[in-house]
């Protein structure tokens, strides 16, 4: 079997997708704007395999689309056959400190596995070349022009790049890496989506205060360990390089830009460095988003490049994110899968959860517990929306520990049976993801908890409550063994 741990670059993962059969090249010139975003999302929708786009027209860098697309495509960029496999690894990780002696380490003030990671896996820092930095443009010789940069969608507001690794340290010198998407404006300027919640747009505001220009890298490509890593939702003190590490099993080497003070990873396709000036903003957007509907136009920071450095034959990775279900929508379930032992660290009781990709992640969660106590079903929604990044769900329907949560119409035929509207829905107001077009303000609003347990006579219920109805097992063999004689 064909196995690697770690990638050196987008074109090795490239290779290995289509010496499986995972991955097409197309010859015929396309056009970056809305032409792949069409193809890209039939191909999609229908399953089908990666695409390189050798020939994107206005740009001699070839395009890839689609690389996480499928759970196997999805596993394999985090160099597993299933990632399932990591999940089982953070669970035995995150379970460590149920033997340690009490208050050695406290489980509720830091995750020790996660922080273990962090310890084994750190990066290292290199010095001399790096394949990133084969080719090294500055000045106005560096063109995002030369970038087969999509344009998405009809209303979009101009090119964006869409699966972009922006690498920013805090005042301290504390890395981060994020996916915030960035808007072309011309050859030399471009938006930085930094919405308010997040860790990037943090490190901006501590800057912006002491007036000073904060250094960004625009890493594209590399090991696609990176790339996931930038979307998962990982607490503070983690850094994405250390977590990427661990997931490749190999530390990352990275290596200091040459126009500004960051350090990108050295395998990377292309690095584009820059500073977001204090003070400025412009306006970024519309963009046709993962909700599947446009994110309006709104004022953001503005990133000026200083450079591009490239390999010398860069692939440059793209997605497209739309109407559900998207290739967003592996990533979110890869994340679903890795942090579910982190989840059950702080809410054991969360047998299990789905975050089906029609709720686009932050509208709904279908959460299944064991339920022992009157009130267990609004104990957990209240646990899940003080949760990291689980606080923006909008919608949470808890069941019992037997049904199928993976399977809407079982869910949706529990909850319509299991509850009395009134009486079993919770209403609370806190923050909301930025692109939910519904709530009353940006980034704030209300959620709903629905209880779709069976309920105690504590909650309200008093009547009997009518068993499931199922067929005995033994009547289910006997039927069996005569199926093949009934003729059916
Ligand atoms: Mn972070």
């Amino acid at each position: 079997m064909d196995f690697l741990m770690a990638y050196n670059g987008m074109g090795q993962f490239i290779e290995r997708l289509e010496r499986m059969g995972e991955l097409r090249r197309i010859r015929e010139p396309v056009d970056p704007v809305l032409e792949i975003t069409e193809i890209a999302d039939r191909v999609v929708k229908a399953g089908g395999p990666a695409l390189l786009f050798e020939n994107p027209k206005g740009s001699a860098i070839p395009l890839a689309i689609g690389l996480f697309a499928t759970k196997k495509r999805m596993s394999l960029a985090l160099g597993v056959e299933d990632y399932e496999e990591i999940a089982c690894e953070i669970e035995k990780l995150v379970s460590l400190p149920a033997n340690m002696p009490p208050g050695l380490l406290g489980k509720a003030t830091l995750l020790p596995g996660l922080a273990v990671i962090g310890r084994n896996t750190a990066p290292k820092i290199i010095s001399g070349s790096a394949p990133c930095q084969d080719v090294v443009k500055t000045g106005k010789d560096a063109r995002l022009s030369e970038l087969p940069v999509l344009h998405c969608w009809p209303e979009d507001g101009g090119r964006f790049i869409t699966l972009p690794l922006v690498f920013t340290k805090d005042v301290h010198g504390k890395r981060n890496v994020g996916m915030y998407r960035v808007q072309i404006y011309d050859d030399y300027t471009a938006g930085m989506h930094w919405q308010r919640h997040k860790v990037g747009s943090r490190h901006y505001a501590e800057y912006e205060r002491q007036g000073r220009d904060i250094p960004v890298a625009i890493v594209l490509g590399g090991d696609p360990a990176y790339t996931y890593s930038a979307t998962a939702p990982l607490p503070d003190f983690l850094d994405e390089m250390a977590f990427a590490g661990f997931l490749r099993k190999k530390p990352v080497e990275l290596i200091r830009c040459k126009t500004v003070d960051v350090e990108v990873p050295a395998d990377a396709d292309i690095v584009i460095e820059g500073v977001v000036p204090a003070g400025e903003r412009r306006t970024e957007g519309p963009f046709g988003d993962h909700t599947g509907f446009y994110t309006l136009e709104d004022e953001y920071p503005v990133f000026r490049v200083t450079a591009i450095t490239h390999r010398k034959n860069p692939i440059y990775p793209a997605t497209i994110v739309g109407r559900p279900p998207m290739e967003d929508g592996w990533l979110g379930k890869a994340t679903e899968r890795l942090f579910l032992p982190l989840v059950r660290l702080f809410v054991p009781e969360i047998l299990d959860y789905n975050l089906p990709v029609e709720g686009v992640f932050h509208n709904m969660a279908i959460v299944k517990i064991k339920k022992r106590y009157p009130g267990h079903a609004q104990k957990v929604m209240s646990a899940i929306w003080g949760l990291g990044q689980l606080m923006f769900t909008k919608i949470i329907i808890v069941v019992d520990d037997w049904v199928n949560i993976h399977d809407l119409s079982e869910v949706l035929w529990v909850t319509a049976n299991n509850i009395d509207p009134e009486r079993d829905t919770t209403f609370i107001k806190g923050p909301m993801d930025v692109l939910d077009h519904a709530s009353r303000a940006m980034g704030f609003g209300s959620k709903m908890g629905i209880d779709a347990t069976r309920k105690m006579p504590e909650e309200g219920f008093t009547r009997p409550w009518p068993p499931v109805i199922t067929m005995d097992a033994d009547i289910k063999k006997r039927v069996d063994e005569l199926w093949p004689k009934l003729g059916l």
